[in-house]
């Protein structure tokens, strides 16, 4: 039968007795209104067809529906809207089956819901994302899904957005099969249902549940919220799922939703979403071709070389491991093995999956071993002789197609790179610790990286799973220079009347999970000390220089590991320290300063300040690209709450703040 069409995006063709809907409306099948309205429009078709059995909805693509078009959020509605689009199929008087080929998320697993039957594809997956974006489903997913699962698995899906893939979705009572051939199977479901009484989500009863069950779920939920609403709205309506008929349940979740999608909460955790696929996207590096990384070496097997090992295996390319003895490589190798085992305890990594990495891991003391590198990371110490002697040895040993990247933090990559024979093919890596864990990579163009270079370690970092951020060359790139930035400027406010207990709770009431100064105990003070030493000759003798951190280093307060820092460790756990607030009384008094005290938000303001002027200095100087690039540094390097959207979102809030 040809082909008919409702929409620019929504067309069928009659199979087997079924009207054969499919979505095609690239790149993920979102719910925009030409989707809507042709789905109404195609049910009305069907309806029209007194011969047919039913109806299967599917997508075109590798997505089944990726969600409302969240690009509509914020303009006005167009008719018709997603509930009135799902009431029509569940009320549909044939079976409406979908055929779920690829992912399908938010509105598009509202949509399965509505249906009356759900075959899943191989590569289907199903979830509740919203209150990533700070909302909770809007079209019926905190009332249906609760029905179909029961509110224990509907708590645990909507309040962390996690995605299901096909065989948990068939075990948790939310998919009736897995198919090769999704609408071939769809089909035949169909014809099934079309035998029997429809099943409609909406009419079904929560099945009764242990309170016990669903205050833990509800307490782990909120235990990741970390300052944000939407989940525990999720939650919130999930339960009342189970005392609300259907129809006040919904009005209950739109009422919410509305609410929740016209905060400043979602508008920054939109802000992140779309600057998180706006990041790593550099002018005219699309017509480039990457080359091919395969084999990754790594050199260096400590903290950092091992977390950049284990990722790169685990996204499936061979890894040549280097130390500088039989030794060391060994022992790098065990720390490799061990925290793949830690992976497969956390249940990211199968015991297969983690014997595939180690057979693809070859670990070395043999420079030469890297000849088969198409990719070579050195993680050593950081040290700009020590790096560029490295590079010097291995220009004679890799391909002339390798790419050499250094993960320094705070040395000049092109002084590294300048002392190789092809600056061209090195570029910047700068991974943050976990290396295995942590999605930021900080990539650096050097003033000499090659395109085709800067394109490949691009696709290599986003093949880690990980968010790739492009900067220039600046001393400490994006995440530390701004880092130094609020550092010291919360290191003026203890001068002139903070305390670090003061400014950390301002940060931790903002969102921060910690403190700068906790921060620093735990990182170590060595670090920044040893660079203020260095600096030390160079520095401005008019600008503003705060000693407090360097008595306490002088007196071997070195952070936590030292037992003293800013705070003090008597037994593990963070406390007031009576010395640092002498010290600090100390430094007030040496340059005559009377202090004055601060109220949180005026800590926090300072600080965000702070940020933004030295993330506008970063783009004024084209060190980094966009605010939105640098807003997900501060999230995802330091710790900034996301649901805030970084410090130039949330400047541009200030300034016109959302309803
Ligand atoms: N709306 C509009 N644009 C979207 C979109 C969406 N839902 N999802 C992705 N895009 C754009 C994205 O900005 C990018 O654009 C391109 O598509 C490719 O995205 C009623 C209210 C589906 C798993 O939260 O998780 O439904 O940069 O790079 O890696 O209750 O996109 O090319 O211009 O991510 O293949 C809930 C969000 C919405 C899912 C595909 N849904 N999307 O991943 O592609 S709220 C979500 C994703 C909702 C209901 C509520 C992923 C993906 P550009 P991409 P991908």
């Amino acid at each position: 039968m040809p082909e008919i069409r409702f929409s620019q995006s929504v067309s069928a063709r009659l199979e087997d007795g079924v009207l054969v809907v499919t979505i095609d409306n690239p790149p993920v099948n979102a719910l925009s209104a030409h989707v809507r309205s042709g789905l109404v429009a195609a049910l009305d078709h069907a309806a029209s067809l007194p011969a047919i059995a039913g109806v299967i909805l599917t997508g075109a693509g590798s997505t089944f529906i990726g969600g409302a078009d969240i690009k509509e959020f914020g303009k006005p509605p167009v008719e018709p809207m997603l509930p009135e689009v799902i009431d029509r199929i569940e009320s549909f008087d044939k079976p409406v089956v979908s055929a779920v080929n690829g992912a399908a998320l938010g509105g598009g697993c509202e949509i399965v819901l509505g249906c009356h039957g759900r075959i899943a594809g191989e590569k289907a997956s199903f979830g509740l994302p919203e209150v990533k974006l700070g909302i909770v489903p809007g079209a019926g997913g905190t009332q249906r899904l609760p029905r179909l699962i029961g509110q224990v698995a509907a708590i645990d899906l909507i309040g962390t957005g996690r995605a299901v893939k096909a065989g948990e979705a068939v075990t948790l009572g939310l998919a009736d099969g897995i198919a090769t051939h999704p609408v071939v199977a769809a089909i035949a479901l169909v014809h099934e249902c079309a035998e029997k009484p429809l099943r409609r989500t909406g009419m079904i009863r929560v099945p009764p549940t242990d309170p016990a069950a669903v205050s833990a779920a509800e307490a782990k939920v909120l235990a990741r919220a970390r300052g944000q609403s939407a989940p525990a709205e999720a939650v919130r309506l999930v339960k009342a799922a189970g005392e609300l008929n259907l129809r006040q349940g919904l009005a209950e979740e739109r009422a919410t939703f509305l609410r929740l999608r016209d905060s400043g909460e979602s508008a920054a955790l939109r802000h992140v979403f779309f600057a998180e696929r706006a990041a790593g996207k550099v002018e005219g590096l699309d017509k480039v071709s990457p080359r091919k990384i395969v084999t990754v070496a790594v050199v260096g097997t400590g903290l950092m070389g091992s977390g950049i090992a284990v990722a790169a295996l685990t996204s499936g390319h061979r890894v040549i491991a280097l130390e500088q003895t039989q030794e060391a490589a060994a022992s790098g190798r065990a720390r490799i093995a061990e925290t793949l085992d830690r992976t497969v305890r956390s249940g990211r990594l199968t015991a297969d999956g983690r014997d595939d990495c180690l057979a693809r891991l070859q670990t070395t003391a043999q420079a030469a071993d890297l000849a088969k590198a198409d990719l070579v990371i050195e993680a050593v110490f950081d040290d700009l002789e020590v790096k560029t002697d490295l590079f010097r040895r291995l220009d004679g040993i890799v391909t002339p197609g390798a790419i050499l990247a250094t993960n320094t933090s705070y040395l000049d990559p092109d002084a590294i790179a300048a002392a190789t024979a092809d600056p061209s093919r090195v570029v910047g890596l700068h991974f943050f610790s976990p290396a295995n864990v942590m999605r930021l990579v900080e990539v650096v163009d050097c003033t000499k990286t090659s395109p085709d270079a800067l394109a490949s370690v691009l696709a290599f970092v986003k093949r880690l799973g990980k968010l790739p951020v492009v900067c220039g060359v600046t001393e400490g790139f994006i995440g530390n220079r701004i880092f130094s930035a609020y550092r010291r400027e919360a290191e003026f406010m203890l001068e002139d009347g903070a305390l670090p207990q003061e400014i950390d709770a301002a940060l931790e009431a903002y969102g921060f999970p910690m403190g700068i100064f906790a921060v620093n105990d735990m990182a170590g003070l060595e670090i920044a000390w040893a660079r203020r030493k260095r600096q030390a000759a160079t520095r401005d003798p008019a600008a503003r220089y705060v000693e407090i951190a360097d008595r306490l280093c002088e007196a071997g307060r070195l952070g936590r590991k030292s037992g003293r820092g800013w705070y003090a460790y008597p037994h593990g756990e963070r406390t007031i320290d009576p010395e640092v607030t002498a010290a600090i009384e100390a430094a007030r008094a040496a340059k005559n300063i009377t202090p004055r005290s601060f109220t949180p938000s005026e800590i926090m303001s300072r600080l965000l300040k702070a940020m933004v002027d030295e993330g506008t200095a970063l783009i004024a100087e084209e060190i980094a690209a966009r605010p939105g690039d640098i807003d997900l540094v501060m999230i995802n390097g330091y710790g900034f709450p996301p649901h805030k959207g970084g410090p130039m979102f949330a400047a541009q809030q200030s300034k016109d703040p959302v309803s």
